[in-house]
């Protein structure tokens, strides 16, 4: 059973995300100061692959697992099979949940979600949970469509009252609050920890918002 409580603070992140290429001290921040799921995105020109891409992998995954965090591949399923992580999360131009769901069973299954439409035609069988967004403008994913705003979230979660949803695109402690009293169980940032200065403050600002839910 998903603990939807795991969607809290759910830190995204690939190499090409950082400042200076420096994953693994990002995401040991992100760590200690309390992130709840990690999504290894590595993704656009810069992105590593093959065995450099598995190599980083390997060693972020075993960071989260000293710290009981789930480990989750985005996109490639092939490497989330090769290193048993704990989850994949898949778009909706990514492989269909259907055709791999034989390899992934126990495992977290994610899918985007971006608008009602996508949600109708999605298959949510075997999905754990829904990342929706953008929910406001980002510079973190090239090929984002238009911010649906906190509407997107509130809508979403009268059209589904039950579905885990965490929110993606824009979000920062300044406006998480908002987006979790709209019904989302969490939020998913990429920028807002990959260019802070201070991943400790951004982390717990955004945990001190479920602490009296
Ligand atoms: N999917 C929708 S928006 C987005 C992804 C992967 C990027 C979110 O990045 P940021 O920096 O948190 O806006
Ligand atoms: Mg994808």
């Amino acid at each position: 059973m998903f603990k939807r409580e795991l969607l809290r603070v759910y830190f995204i992140a690939g190499s090409q995300d950082t400042k200076d290429g420096d994953l693994v001290s990002v995401l040991q921040e992100a760590l200690d100061a309390g992130i709840t799921l990690y999504q290894f995105r590595e993704k656009g020109p810069s992105a590593k692959s093959g065995e450099a891409k598995e190599t980083l992998a390997r060693q972020l995954f075993e960071m989260c697992k000293a710290k009981n965090v789930p480990f989750i591949v985005n996109d490639d399923t092939e490497l989330a099979k090769k290193i048993n992580a704990d989850g994949i999360h898949l778009g909706q131009n990514d492989e269909k949940i259907e055709n791999i769901i034989h390899d992934f069973e126990g495992k977290i299954i994610g899918l985007s979600v971006g608008n009602f439409d996508e949600y109708d035609q999605s298959d949510l069988t075997h999905v754990d949970y829904i990342g929706v967004g953008p929910v406001y403008e980002t510079s973190s994913k090239s090929d984002a469509k238009k911010p649906g705003g906190i509407e997107l979230i509130r809508k979403m979660r009268l059209y589904d009252e039950d579905i885990p949803i965490v929110a993606i695109g824009g979000i920062t402690s300044a406006n998480c609050e908002m987006i979790i009293d709209s019904g989302a169980d969490g939020i998913s940032t990429i920028s807002s920890i990959t260019q802070s200065d201070n991943i400790k403050q951004v982390v717990s600002d955004y945990l001190k918002y479920y602490t009296d839910k």
